[in-house]
């Protein structure tokens, strides 16, 4: 990994963060991509390599396509572009779901995933390589009771990196995606609007995964020789079965 150049959306915390501490280690020149600048400045402090701030909204499409092309000819040759930026918002069945809610996944999840790939390919097509990694979810492989907006938007991103992976296959270009299950991070905080207790009891006993460890996961993907490609690897706290059988410590 040492001097590539790698693109994490939603560097800002959780997931995103961790991946940049663990690529910073490998030697890796980062971009760091996120709506917080505060934030992003915070990590950049933490990191010994080269790295690049990109403050946009992944839902604002112009300003994606906007930030990409305000890097320098060196800093748009991306070797590897992690895909991370993404929420969930609501817990809630269909009939009385707040569709804003749904926008905001559709819109970043899925959309906001999208406009950043379509950003990132044009180098990565014309030399013949690269990497992208796509952050799934259990939410995209089963659907579970009131997540019917988050699983689809995560359903679209299944679809989306498989897809990826047929149109680039002759490019040479490895694409991948990671799909966790329960990370304890921000993640159920701002899918319950702050209610920091409701939030709480996601993870109570679960041995939830931290997002070193799905960190981790990624460093392994991305360190595999070039001729192996991490297509699809779920990643469940060992409490977990699947999106909804958790064995909880009691
Ligand atoms: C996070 C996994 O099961 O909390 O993407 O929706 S879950």
């Amino acid at each position: 990994m040492k001097d590539q150049i790698v693109c994490i959306t939603g560097a800002s915390s959780g997931i995103g963060w961790a991946t940049a501490k663990a690529l910073n280690d490998l030697g890796a020149r980062l971009i760091l991509c996120g709506r917080r600048e505060e934030k992003l400045k915070q990590l950049g402090e933490q990191l010994q390599v080269e790295y690049q701030l990109l403050v946009f909204d992944v839902r604002d499409r112009k300003a994606v396509f906007d930030a990409f092309k305000s890097l320098s000819e060196t800093w748009r040759k991306i070797d590897v572009l992690i895909n991370n930026a993404g929420n969930a918002h609501g817990l809630d069945p269909v009939h009385t779901a707040d569709v804003d809610d749904w926008d905001a996944m559709i819109d970043g999840n899925v959309k906001g995933l999208m406009y950043v790939t379509k950003a990132v390919l044009p180098h990565m097509v014309k030399s013949k390589k690269g990497h992208i990694i796509n952050l799934g979810s259990i939410a995209g492989k089963e659907v579970y009771p009131n997540g019917s907006g988050y699983c689809s938007s995560k359903f679209a991103v299944d679809a989306f990196t498989t897809g990826l992976r047929i149109d680039l296959n002759p490019y040479g270009i490895r694409v991948g995606a990671i799909h966790p299950g329960l990370v304890q991070t921000e993640f159920s905080e701002v899918r319950f609007k702050g209610d920091q207790a409701r939030a709480a009891k996601v993870y109570e006993g679960a041995d939830a995964l931290t997002a070193e460890e799905v960190a981790e996961a990624i460093r392994y993907m991305l360190t595999v020789p070039e001729k192996v490609n991490v297509a699809d690897l779920v990643l469940l706290p060992t409490r977990q079965a699947n999106a909804y059988v958790l064995n909880r410590k009691t």
